[in-house]
């Protein structure tokens, strides 16, 4: 297990600590892997120019979109995130056993977390840590605050967008790679392509991998609802703030207040879906294109899948996962599982 400096641990850690000045301890070097502008631009015009628009929900998280989400985190309505803690909490220590010695974690998303040093501080001698995410000044910060928490954590950030090739960082005396995907955004996959990316992911950990995720589960459609449509309206305006990205980035004119936020719950498919409603009958540019909407028409920005454990399970087995353990809280509002490559 890694020690965190914190005042009352044994001297032991002090020495550590002290013994390495602060300004030496900073993650390696950032392996690059980051897509260009001309992705983002690419991925909404083709969206905007769909029969039934949609624009990739991985486009929410500027600097902004992130800081949006950090606040969904808190929410009342949002119990995803503090469930998930409240399971880490509980079995951590299960988590880290199941995992084993000297592993390679690499988390998908930046690891600023509480959920990350829930699973470090329970690691049994980590081989390295790698955090990726699509946000580089998110991804460096979280990478620059680990590695001060965690001076004998070897630390690689990887900026890079998880659905496209990036390699992994190799980790000196690694005995296997575990994939940790907290949050349940796994969730955001159509069904096809969540077995695509799972099957891409058992490759990429290879014979003896590890995968740690999070996967809310199917409950009552009007708390699924409540989540996504909260009282204060913070995810109104990460949904929104899509909109405000484009107008930033690709020199679009779209008028935020000539759309509005809608989240519902789809029992046939099981998912949440998130849109933005066309308010009146408008035209909006984006990247040098202009795109007509009518009254009332929407952009799919969102999907959410809710799974049963079982419905998780057969859909890994699909993507060359097999299920070892799997933890939920008491309610069963979420589950946390962990998988071998089959
Ligand atoms: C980060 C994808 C798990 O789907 O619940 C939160 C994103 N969207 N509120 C989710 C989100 C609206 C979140 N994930």
């Amino acid at each position: 297990m890694i020690t965190r400096p914190n005042h009352h641990r044994t001297t032991h850690t002090h020495a550590v600590r002290d013994a390495r000045d602060t300004s030496e301890a900073r993650p390696s070097r950032l392996h690059d892997f980051a897509p260009g502008r001309d992705d983002f631009r690419a991925h909404v015009v083709q969206g905007l120019s769909q029969k039934r628009k949609q624009l990739p929900c991985k486009f929410f998280y500027d600097q902004r979109g992130s800081q949006l989400f950090d606040r969904i985190c808190e929410l009342p309505e949002y119990y995803l995130t503090r469930t998930e803690l409240s399971v880490l909490h509980e079995r951590a220590g299960e988590m880290a056993e199941a995992l084993g010695q000297r592993c390679t974690v690499v988390e998908y998303g930046s690891g600023s977390s509480l959920k990350t040093r829930l699973l470090l501080d329970r690691l049994q001698n980590p081989a390295g840590y790698v955090p990726l995410d699509i946000s580089r000044e998110h991804l460096l910060e979280a990478a620059g605050r680990l590695t001060a928490a965690y001076p004998t954590l070897a630390v690689h950030p990887v900026c890079a967008d998880y659905t496209r090739s990036f390699s992994v960082p190799e980790c000196e005396g690694s005995a296997r790679t575990v994939v940790y995907f907290p949050g349940s955004t796994i969730g955001n996959f159509e069904p096809h392509e969540a077995r695509a990316f799972l099957r891409a992911t058992a490759q990429r950990c290879g014979p003896g991998g590890g995968l740690l995720i999070g996967v809310d589960l199917k409950k009552d459609p009007a708390v699924l609802h409540a989540a996504y449509n909260d009282a204060a309206g913070v995810t109104a305006d990460f949904n929104l703030n899509l909109l405000r990205r484009i107008n930033r980035e690709l020199d679009g004119n779209f008028a935020e207040d000539r759309f509005a936020h809608y989240a519902f719950y789809n029992p046939r498919l099981g998912r949440i879906e998130m849109h933005l409603v066309s308010a009146a009958q408008q035209t909006a540019r984006a990247g040098g294109e202009s795109f007509h909407f009518r009254e009332g028409e929407t952009v799919f920005t969102e999907s959410s899948y809710k799974y049963t454990t079982p419905e998780f399970e057969s859909l890994a087995a699909a993507g060359g996962w097999t299920a070892r353990r799997t933890w939920t809280d008491p309610q069963r509002l979420f589950s946390v599982q962990y998988l071998t490559v089959s």
